[in-house]
């Protein structure tokens, strides 16, 4: 009988050893608390922290809250539905940018935590890819990506626990923000205004961010009508091609009816990188 528990004993660990190959552990590189805050902690790189924001449906575009200031772009508001994913709660650092890439584009001898920029869309993507080739993401099988246009509106609304500011976090844009009036022409080190609803900082001014959508100005008005016109639109992902990417936020440079949560500006993706043009990361989830 022993024997025949031994030999049991022995198969279920090569049958264990075997799953554990083919299907490794979860990584700890990520984890979260029961806020849906998100630590990415990765060997040799600044820690990132990240905010779990909860799908949900919510009015994109110019809705009440932006008083009638609203671009033509911006119309019709019109109902979106989001799956829940992550989003970094600040821009994406100098230091972050150093460790990964190893040089800086931005001005030299700025505090490390002031957010890159003078970066381009490729410049961007192979940030992104690179942070990716990490072996604790590549175990873990979440990989960063730039936030689509309508995840970055929800997300600066303050998703479900939006208050309907007309700034991320505010209707006094001082109060969250870096922009023409109080930035004395300058970019700034992230996080250190209020924080919005889900507690993102800079999600208005500082550095405009990049969003992974083309740009098209009807994109609101055809993608809501070829919609049931009851039903929201689920999960955006923009126009299938276009000449311009979306980028969002307004900047340390512009006024405040151009770093409104709903106002859409775009950049040439072939260009090379702005002194206003940074980003900010995103992660699918598992829900
Ligand atoms: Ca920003």
């Amino acid at each position: 009988m022993k024997n025949a528990l031994t030999l049991l004993a022995a198969l279920w660990l090569t049958c264990l050893s075997a799953t554990l190959a083919e299907n490794p552990p979860a990584s700890s590189a990520i984890t979260a608390d029961a806020e849906g805050n998100i630590t990415v902690a990765l060997a040799g790189l600044p820690k990132i922290s990240m905010k779990k924001v909860e799908g949900g449906t919510f009015v994109m575009g110019a809705a009440q809250e932006q008083d009638g200031v609203a671009d033509d772009d911006e119309l019709p508001p019109h109902n979106v539905r989001l799956s829940s994913f992550a989003i970094g709660r600040y821009e994406v650092t100098q230091e972050l940018w150093v460790a990964v890439m190893g040089s800086n584009p931005a001005d030299p001898g700025e505090d490390p935590q002031t957010p890159v920029y003078n970066v381009s869309w490729k410049d961007a993507h192979t940030f992104i890819q690179k942070l990716n080739q990490h072996p604790a993401i590549r175990q873990n099988g979440h990989v960063f990506r730039l936030p689509t246009e309508a995840e970055w509106e929800y997300a600066a609304r303050g998703g479900q626990q939006s208050k309907r500011y007309r700034y991320a976090g505010s209707n006094n844009i001082n109060e969250v923000a870096w922009y023409d009036k109080n930035s004395g022409n300058d970019v700034h080190p992230v996080g250190k205004k209020q924080p919005n609803e889900l507690g993102l900082f800079d999600m208005t001014g500082n550095v405009f961010e990049w969003c992974s959508d083309w740009y098209a100005s009807d994109y609101y008005s055809t993608s809501s009508a070829a919609n049931p016109s009851s039903a929201a639109v689920f999960n955006p992902l923009g126009p299938q091609s276009g000449s311009s990417r979306i980028v969002r936020g307004g900047c340390w440079a512009f006024p405040p009816e151009k770093c409104r949560t709903t106002y859409r500006a775009t950049s040439d993706p072939a260009a090379d990188g702005l002194n206003i043009l940074g980003l900010r990361l995103a992660m699918d989830l598992d829900e």
